[in-house]
């Protein structure tokens, strides 16, 4: 089989949903940290993002697309439900993270509170409400099971973490994450596994 490459650099948190991916499931494949928007990432992406995933003929890129691959191509630990009913419920939160999470969490509160060097911070406030809906329902979704969509892990688990390992690390997160003990409970199963002490070792 051809190595598989993953492109990206390792403190995007849609790479490390990749890498979690690729640890859980024990494949061998090399990590290619580029940056967004250099030559090297416009050659594989037609916005430049990342991550994207290389592996021989095969050129990827959309995180969702890749995690799927690496799922499907692989043996190992099958990281979607066979039921349909949780398999269901696996799609509507990835979809929910998305369509509804992805932006105010990451690209707004994330990147403005611990990137930016003048945080707007009307649009961090303005952003607050539209975290704390999809949080609220995600706390209750794990009020019922150990993981997102089934009593065993998910693509919808390691595709939700890395955002809320971030989350976490701003004030704003620390406030929204106070009474969401489901939730709280969650990060720490999967902050447990494996294939998270290698992905959020503290060099990352
Ligand atoms: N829809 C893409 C989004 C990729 C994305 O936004 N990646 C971020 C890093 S997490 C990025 O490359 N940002 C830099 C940029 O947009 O230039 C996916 O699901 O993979």
């Amino acid at each position: 089989m051809p190595q598989l490459i993953l492109h990206g650099n390792p403190r995007s948190n849609l790479v490390r949903t990749c890498l979690l991916a690729l640890n859980e499931k024990e494949v061998d494949f090399e990590h290619d940290p580029t940056v967004p928007q250099t030559p090297e990432a416009l050659q594989r992406h037609p916005w430049g993002k990342i991550p994207t995933l290389t592996h021989g003929e095969i050129l990827l890129h959309e995180t969702l697309a890749i995690i799927n691959y690496i799922d499907d191509s692989f043996s190992g630990l099958k990281l979607k439900p066979n039921n349909p009913s949780k398999l269901a419920l696996m799609n509507k939160w990835l979809s929910i993270y998305l369509c509804y999470m992805d932006n105010p969490i990451i690209r707004v509160i994330v990147i403005q509170r611990l990137l930016s060097k003048s945080p707007d911070e009307n649009l961090i406030k303005n952003t607050i409400p539209d975290a704390e809906k999809p949080l609220k329902l995600l706390d209750e979704c794990l009020e019922k099971s150990n993981y997102i969509a089934d009593s065993e892990v998910s693509l919808a688990d390691f595709f939700i973490l890395p955002a809320l390992d971030y989350l976490k690390m701003t004030n704003e997160g620390v406030q929204l994450l106070k009474d969401t003990s489901n939730i709280n409970s969650w990060i720490d199963r999967m902050m447990a596994r494996e294939s998270s002490i290698i992905v959020f070792k503290p060099n990352n």
